[in-house]
């Protein structure tokens, strides 16, 4: 006998999510997402100057939000043709760089480890470590108030969780550290973003600000431990996690999505933008391995089982975000993005198997790791690695290039301010969690048609016009549960890091209820 389980809200995702799996002989064998909130940012940006956009799509998230803004603006700056100069890139760089230190070790430790933790287990910690006995009794203080949330989710610990007192006491400092350093994350981009959250700075045609030397020193000092937090702690417990207790669902690869993966590239390197420390692609689950040179006009999203006026699947230029609730078949908020017609997972994991990321490649291959949740957790510690190594090498590049003495460099490109009366614009960027893209069309100066697709569109996307699930859908099935306790549904949707908030961009003014389920 089939049997159902609805778990309505998924925690600790960003946004409202709501997963029905159906389990036959303890597997599952169907699985659907639904994104039950819905925003308006696409119809709130129609009529307006392009340029207001920038701030309009940050409000999309409240965490990915200088991504939205940043990628907003290239796609006006698409439309304008400007040159965006190279300080200003290496700004937006850093910006966007500490979202990455902020996200990554977060999605860790405060979203994922204690998926995989029995907490209960720091009560058998037996060592002497002054900070450990201190994590010890901070945690029982909690159970004997009866008040141990967000500490112990509400699934029981099962085979895969690590037990050893000392691990589990360890992880859990890590986990108190890890909020302390997210801190210092989100402090480096005010710092250049001049406000947190919601950055100010970025502007179509580069920056606003022109650090001083004490901010760049501020932003360096902070800098200096948050990865150094990343590269001795974070990095190290992701690895031993992945490579230790959590390797035999490594190993079964349990949670694999389609095969399908997808990458835009980003954080432009040199002056000619052309040269990018991610690397666009994408590779067909037809024949892993292979990176295909993107394409952006195969992109297109369908609307087959959203809440959406019906329509063929659509390039997003061409795209419309029209409700219809009454649709049948529909049971999302989400479009399905596809590039050619295939279903594409998006993501850490997407972007360094696209680039062909040798130290991931490296641990996967030495371990046996099959592409699967496990795998997208080592993914996002190997690439904290690129981002913090190249954050220093683009603040060195903005001290040196500010620091000339002859001419002040440029930070914006004033003689393309104004958007054109008619044009559109498009740019393909990536967010911590994904792909992110942003099209725009001008007309009489204002935008006549915004459609953002979102890293957490494509992998949360509902079945598409040919009834093919979307990533998280395929990863989810063929997944072991107990049904009494699906801990395994919620560890697989979670090694995706989705952001609702991101993915469905609307919510009824009133807080009501919009459909009922
Ligand atoms: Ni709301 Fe986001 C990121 C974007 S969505 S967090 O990263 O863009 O998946
Ligand atoms: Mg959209």
């Amino acid at each position: 006998m089939a049997k159902r389980i609805v778990i309505d809200p998924v925690t600790r995702v960003e946004g409202h999510l709501r997963i029905e799996v159906e389990i036959e002989n303890n597997v599952v064998t169907n699985a659907w997402a639904q994104g039950t909130m819905f925003r308006g940012i696409e119809q709130i940006l129609q009529g307006r100057d392009p340029r207001d956009a920038v701030y309009i799509t940050e409000r999309v998230c409240g965490v990915c939000m200088a991504s939205h803004g940043w990628t907003s603006a290239m796609a006006i700056e698409d439309a304008q043709g400007a040159n965006v100069p190279r300080a200003a890139q290496l700004i937006r760089n850093l910006i966007a760089g500490s979202l990455w230190l902020h996200d990554h070790p977060l999605h860790f430790y405060h979203l994922s480890a204690l998926d995989y933790l029995d907490v209960l287990a720091v009560n058998h910690y037996q060592g002497n470590v002054a900070e450990l006995l201190a994590v010890k009794n901070k945690i029982m203080s909690l159970v004997t108030a009866g008040d141990t949330a967000p500490l112990t989710p509400r699934y029981q610990p099962d085979s895969y969780s690590v037990r050893d007192p000392e691990i589990v006491t360890t992880a859990l400092a890590h986990y108190l550290e890890a909020l302390k350093i997210q801190g210092k994350a989100k402090k480096m981009s005010a710092v250049l973003g001049g406000k947190q959250p919601h950055q100010s700075s970025i502007v179509v045609g580069g920056v606003t600000i022109y650090p001083r030397k004490e901010q760049l020193e501020a932003f360096r000092t902070l800098l200096n431990e948050v990865v150094s937090f990343a590269e001795l702690t974070y990095v190290p417990d992701v690895v031993s996690f992945c490579t230790g207790p959590l390797l035999e669902l490594g190993k079964a690869g349990v949670g694999a999505g389609p095969g399908g993966y997808i990458a835009y590239g980003g954080f432009p390197m040199d002056d000619s933008g052309i040269e990018k420390l991610f690397k666009g692609g994408f590779i067909s689950s037809e024949a892993p391995g292979v990176v295909e040179a993107l394409d952006m006009s195969r992109i297109t999203e369908s609307v087959a089982s959203a809440w959406y006026k019906e329509g063929e699947p659509a390039h997003p230029w061409a795209g419309e975000t029209v409700i219809d609730f009454d649709k049948k078949g529909a049971y999302t908020f989400i479009k399905s993005p596809r590039y050619k017609g295939e279903t594409a997972e998006v993501g850490p994991l997407a972007r360094m198997l696209v680039m062909q990321h040798s130290g991931l490649l490296d641990l996967m291959g030495r371990y046996g790791i099959k592409p699967g949740a496990v795998a997208r957790h080592l993914a996002r510690a190997q690439e904290t690695l690129l981002i913090t190594k190249s954050m220093y090498r683009w603040l060195d590049d903005l001290e040196t290039l500010l620091g000339s003495k002859t001419v002040r460099p440029d930070i914006h490109d004033s003689k393309h301010w104004d958007p054109p009366a008619q044009g559109q614009g498009a740019a393909l960027n990536e967010a911590p969690r994904g792909a992110l893209g942003h099209w725009l069309k001008i007309d009489q100066h204002v935008i006549s048609n915004y459609q953002m697709v979102v890293p957490t569109t494509w992998n949360i996307s509902p079945r598409d016009e040919k009834n093919i699930p979307g990533p998280v859908e395929q990863a989810l099935i063929g997944v072991p549960v107990d049904p009494d306790n699906p801990v395994n549904v919620v560890r697989v949707i979670r090694s995706f890091d989705p952001c609702l908030a991101c993915a469905v961009h609307l919510i009824d003014a009133d807080g009501e209820k919009i459909v009922k389920i």
